[in-house]
């Protein structure tokens, strides 16, 4: 019950050669430190969840480009690429992979739990939906304490949408008027359900306007698109003017997460959708237009590559937390920290 596959992004990059070179650097870094990441599960070197970006990396890029270092961002446990952009070194998510304690979680949280105070990055988060009243309440803090220009960036998945958990987001968000970004990664389905087998109403953005969020609908494949959307929605956000909601279309190549033999789709929607991919069709208009070379490109991969080896290395090196720290971080019933 596939939908038709758009034609793939085309057409000029409006965007000096410096711009354009970044938003390919970085998908291509995100890109390069998953299909590590998957390698590495298979040697068993990372255990428990992990969910790759992998096809998605526009919508990542695009949008936190347009955002400013003081912007509140809150994701999904598909985030290891918003980490890595907010500017998380990739030794500590690299690490908090494995499980090691040099990780940014301590290495107790895990691929779904990237989180990082210094450049707010407030999750990460397991639970679908769970990010929407996180972000709903920075964003209130902010109005609270008087950080008007803050916005907060809040990416979670369609299949987000069916949940309580988005209803009562957006309804205070847009009732208070509060600063928040909305982004919706649609990537057509929520583990193996379709968007139009669990959604009455389909139409992402009809669904949020209903709430009074304005709403935009961009090609999530396109990372030009996805960038002049949340460039001009956070301009609109950070005016006081209320909330946005924008409908990222794109799609996942790989599976929901390492457990899952993808029955739900036919392999032709994948390859084609594949044709669609967002690093070669704007590696190929860059090429096109002279604003890059092959040895450019080769040039932006081997970085990349040396960045994932030395994460690997620095995660291999770190250590696992000692048993005594067992109690660390737990609470006791009278609010004291945990009898060690
Ligand atoms: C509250 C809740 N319900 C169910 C799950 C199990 N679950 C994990 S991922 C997922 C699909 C979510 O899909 P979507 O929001 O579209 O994000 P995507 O994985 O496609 O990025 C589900 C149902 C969960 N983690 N949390
Ligand atoms: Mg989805």
């Amino acid at each position: 019950m596939s939908a038709p596959v758009p034609p793939p992004p085309a057409g000029p990059v409006p965007y000096e050669p410096a711009l354009a070179l970044a938003l390919l650097a970085d998908m291509v870094r995100i890109r390069r430190m998953e299909e590590k990441s998957a390698e590495l599960y298979g040697q068993g070197k990372i255990r428990g969840f992990l969910h790759l970006y992998v096809g998605e990396e526009a919508v990542a890029a695009g949008a936190l480009r347009a955002l400013s270092a003081q912007d509140n961002v809150v994701a999904t446990y598909r985030e290891h690429g918003h980490a890595l952009l907010r500017g998380m070194p990739m030794n500590a998510i690299m690490a908090e992979m494995y499980g090691k304690q040099e990780g940014c979680s301590r290495g107790r949280g895990g691929s779904m739990h990237l989180f990082d105070a210094a450049t707010r990055l407030f999750g990460g988060n397991a639970i679908v939906g769970g990010g929407l009243p996180i972000a709903v309440g920075l964003a209130l803090a902010d109005r609270m304490q008087g950080h008007g220009e803050r916005v907060t960036a809040c990416f979670f998945g369609e299949g987000a949408m069916a949940e309580g958990a988005f209803h009562e987001s957006v309804n205070l968000a847009a009732l208070w008027r509060l600063p928040v970004l909305f982004c919706c990664e649609n990537n057509l389905y929520a583990m193996g359900t379709a968007l139009e087998r669990s959604e009455s109403q389909p139409d992402l953005c009809a669904k949020a306007g209903a709430y009074g969020l304005r709403t935009a609908r961009v090609d999530g494949m396109d990372v030009v698109a996805t960038h002049e959307a949340a460039r001009l929605a956070r301009e609109q956000v950070a005016r006081g003017d209320g909330p946005w909601f924008v409908e990222f279309q794109t799609y996942r190549f790989r599976a929901h997460s390492m457990f899952d033999p993808e029955l739900y789709r036919d392999k032709d929607e994948v390859a084609q959708w594949k044709t669609r991919g967002p690093i070669h069709t704007f590696t190929a208009r860059l090429k096109a237009q002279g604003l890059l070379t092959e040895e450019q490109y080769l040039m932006i991969e081997r970085a990349a590559d040396e960045e994932v080896a030395r994460a690997v290395a620095f995660a291999e090196a770190g250590t696992w937390e000692p048993v005594e720290h067992l109690y660390r971080d737990l609470r006791t019933r009278n609010g004291g920290p945990g009898a060690a």
